[in-house]
């Protein structure tokens, strides 16, 4: 099982992106060591504070943000970074070759049930000049050079894209060495299993309430099969079962917060997740238009998200072009 270091060389994968990739996931393995040792560190709860989105900061959202953006500005290698925990990006190295955007800790609202929780990465190559703005991040996910998540379960597991298909890896501890276990990750294209928060039904447009009513029906019903419900309440845990089995996941624009086009984040949520998930045979929609392709105006812009099994997709989004 070659590493992580050693399966990126065979890709041929530019050493300096390689290198950069190394310094995320090694940051990542000393997030991963503070979650085992959480209880006893009196890092859980809350960090008595808000985030730009209003949300309340866990402890562990603003340590795990700090340990990213110093391993990043170590690295030397990144000319700037955007993170969910901070307002604006941060200038780093200014002859660094990457932009990288991050979600630190994804699904923090399972830290305290110890549950599963995960960092998602998206780095682009950065632009040709000195002083780094939000407006530099502001690129379509599809020209995107690698993203990936690394998630924090039972294992601690590595999914990553450099364009060159998705792989998955896994944590050997003893070594400190991510593992390559799947080198060509495939999502099945149909699938009988679906992820929502059923709970905001009432608020979804009529579209979704129809695809999943449909689904509910099961096999007297229009889909003729009967379907699965699984929801993680962290998109990290619901892109990993899909990544591993197939399914569909939907986070989709609700009249709760009509003002907001979704929950999700395209720059350092959905992006990823999309990039991750097409490389894989999946596809990665809004409603209507594929994410990749979305033309990003804010770098905490939110997006609803349609992803997994190819075919699944492609029957929840024509609910929604009816
Ligand atoms: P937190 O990081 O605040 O827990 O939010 C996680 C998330 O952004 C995404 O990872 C989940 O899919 C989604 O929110 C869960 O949302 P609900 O709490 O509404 O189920």
């Amino acid at each position: 099982m070659p590493t992580l270091a050693e399966h990126l060389n065979s890709q041929n994968v530019p050493d300096r992106l390689s290198a950069l990739l190394g310094d995320i996931t090694d940051c990542c393995q000393d997030i991963a060591a503070l979650l085992r040792h959480g209880p006893m560190n009196d890092i859980l709860g809350l960090a008595g504070a808000e985030n730009v989105q209003g949300e309340d900061q866990k402890k562990l959202d603003v340590i795990s943000n700090d340990m990213l953006k110093d391993a990043l500005a170590k690295s030397g290698l990144v000319k700037g970074i955007a993170s969910e925990e901070e307002e604006h990006c941060v200038g780093s190295s200014k002859d660094g070759d990457f932009l990288v955007l991050f979600d630190p800790l994804d699904g923090s609202s399972n830290i305290d049930i110890n549950s599963l929780v995960g960092t998602i990465f998206s780095v682009y190559a950065a632009p040709d000049k000195d002083n780094i703005a939000d407006a530099d991040f502001l690129r379509p996910g599809h020209e995107q050079v690698a993203a990936g998540y690394v998630l924090y379960g039972p294992s601690v597991m590595l999914t990553l894209t450099t364009g060159q298909g998705t792989q998955m890896y896994m944590l050997e501890q003893s070594r400190g060495e991510f593992l390559l276990f799947d080198d060509k990750v495939q999502i099945p294209v149909d699938t009988k299993e679906f992820a929502i928060n059923a709970s905001n039904q009432r608020h979804w447009a009529a579209p979704m309430q129809t695809y999943i009513a449909d689904l509910l029906k099961g096999e007297t019903g229009p889909r003729e099969k009967n379907f699965n419900m699984r929801w993680v309440a962290a998109m990290v845990g619901d892109v990993h079962r899909v990544l591993s089995r197939g399914g569909i996941f939907t986070y989709p624009w609700d009249k709760k917060n009509p003002n907001k086009a979704g929950k999700l984040r395209l720059m350092y949520e959905a992006n990823p997740m999309g990039f991750l998930v097409e490389q894989a045979g999946g596809k990665a929609f809004t409603d209507t238009i594929r994410i990749l392709d979305v033309a990003p105006d804010n770098i905490h812009q939110r997006v609803p998200v349609i992803l997994g099994s190819a075919h699944e997709v492609d029957i929840c989004v024509a609910y929604h072009k009816t």
